[in-house]
């Protein structure tokens, strides 16, 4: 058989990309047709994405996707970073630019909810984590504008990509369920959280899932791009954390757990319930919905986020001279807490770092050495007691750690998790939500089996590097200590 070509599109925090990966039986080839910057806008007092921009830069991907395949794309699919949304007027234009999920308007709106119903009702109902930024929230503080007035249809970014591709509409899953609207037992809308918060679920299209057809390329976007149709559009897992979970490389029969990294650290573990209990609402961790009936069981970690909104500050864009020099700074000088909603915002992120090993006894990073250790031995830190804490909430037991994502190229990051842990990390493929995107393409198409087999297609042709814990675990108990929570 001929492999053949698919074209993922994948949105991150930071950057935008369209990836062709080639699938056979025996093959998966990813190769980068372009990559694009997310630059987040301010406009008067509100956060903004540039979602025009984004949506140009998808279009030029698209070209030279379809240039690098020859001009036969098999189909192409849309993932993004989670829970946030675009508006739609009657006739399907979209109103105003959709709100970035670090923008403050939610402050308030959990409260709110909290008079109508109560904080066991909602997490016992839709199992996720409370975050400022989830939808349900963005919603409530929405809903009193003159915009949401207008508006006619809400489409989450991926949904609201894919719309602008094919004219059709849809609602995929695995990122609806980090709406706080979802119920992850039934994998259906919580009526009952949408009435407390006084939003009428209509305004979304109906659901659908991985593999679903999602449509084919409009006239004008084959026009816009060279393409010569029909080319189909597949519905994929459109949250980019699931699409990640869905490429983790682990073997049939492992127990495994996973940490997505990138602008975030989602670590946690794949499961077949979600858990609904009261302690785990106290530790906040989230069932978000992964492919096939799956529970996406996890905590957001801030992630290299910190270190970003550092060089951005510092103005430095090369990470590696960073990194060598935390490399030379002693270990676990002075950690913090790197679950913490206080680094959710942009801006004087070293001020955050140095307040936080402050408040806590403990000498404050200068150097930028200093600071990018200090972030990376959090990060670790962060990663064990996720991965500890899944554990326990969800009476399982992992013997290896699985990083995807960006920060799996981060040699330091994984080595000190993988001591953090006292378990074997493996690290890679880097692009673990683009693969992941292809992959479900290719399963939609007959081209792969089930998620065994995709795994193991990832296992077999993509690179990945081993860490070994060190043992010297005591050093990392300790610290342990001085972040309390
Ligand atoms: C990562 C991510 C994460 C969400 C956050 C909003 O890109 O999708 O899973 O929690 O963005």
């Amino acid at each position: 058989i001929k492999d053949s070509a698919y074209a993922a599109v994948d949105l991150g925090a930071s950057s935008g990309r369209v990836i062709v990966g080639r699938v056979g039986p025996d093959t998966l080839e990813l190769t980068e047709a372009h990559r694009f910057a997310n630059l987040p806008v301010r406009v008067r007092s509100t956060l903004h994405w540039d979602v025009l921009s984004l949506y140009q830069g998808v279009l030029d991907g698209l070209r030279e996707a379809g240039r690098l395949a020859d001009g036969a794309l098999a189909s192409v699919g849309v993932d993004s970073w989670a829970v946030d949304y675009g508006l739609l007027d009657a006739e399907g234009e979209l109103i105003g630019n959709p709100v970035h999920y670090r923008d403050t308007r939610t402050e308030g709106m959990a409260e709110r909810l909290r008079g109508m119903i109560s904080q066991a009702a909602l997490y016992g109902t839709t199992g996720v984590q409370y975050a400022p930024f989830n939808t349900l929230y963005q919603l409530m503080a929405a809903s009193r504008t003159a915009q949401y007035a207008a508006a006619e249809r809400v489409l989450l970014i991926p949904d609201l990509i894919t719309y602008w591709l094919t004219g059709r509409q849809g609602t995929e899953i695995t990122n609806a369920s980090t709406t706080q609207l979802v119920n992850p037992l039934t994998r259906a809308w919580a009526y009952n959280v949408a009435l407390s918060a006084g939003i009428d679920l209509s305004v979304f299209p109906p659901l659908r899932s991985p593999g679903d057809a999602a449509g084919e390329l409009l006239p004008q976007i084959l026009e816009a791009t060279g393409l010569a149709g029909p080319v189909a559009v597949t519905t994929v897992a459109s949250h980019d954390t699931a699409s990640a979970v869905a490429a983790v490389p682990a073997r049939a029969g492992e127990r495994f757990a996973y940490i997505c990294t990138g602008t975030w650290s989602l670590a946690g573990l794949e499961l077949d319930v979600p858990v609904l209990t009261d302690e785990s609402r106290a530790a906040n961790f989230t069932n978000e919905l992964g492919i096939d009936d799956t529970v996406r069981y996890l905590r957001n970690i801030m992630g290299l986020w910190l270190l970003q909104e550092c060089m951005r500050d510092w103005g430095v864009t090369d990470v590696a001279p960073l990194l060598a020099e935390a490399a030379a700074v002693p270990a676990l000088r002075s950690v913090v807490d790197a679950a913490d909603p206080v680094f959710l915002a942009p801006g004087r992120m070293a001020d955050r770092l140095a307040q936080a090993c402050r408040a806590s006894g403990q000498p404050v990073p200068a150097s930028r050495g200093e600071i990018t250790r200090c972030i990376l031995d959090s990060l670790a830190l962060a990663h064990r007691k996720a991965i500890e804490d899944a554990q326990r909430l969800s009476d399982t037991e992992v013997d290896i750690v699985y990083i995807v994502g960006g920060g799996a190229r981060n040699a330091l990051l994984c080595q000190l998790t993988a001591d953090a842990c006292g378990l074997p990390v493996v690290a890679g493929p880097a692009e673990g939500a683009a693969l992941g995107n292809v992959l479900i393409q290719a399963r939609a198409q007959g081209v792969i089996g089930d998620r065994a087999s995709m795994r193991e297609l990832v296992a077999r042709t993509q690179g990945s590097a081993r860490y070994e814990p060190s043992g010297a675990r005591a050093a990392w108990d300790s610290a342990a200590k001085r972040v309390n929570r």
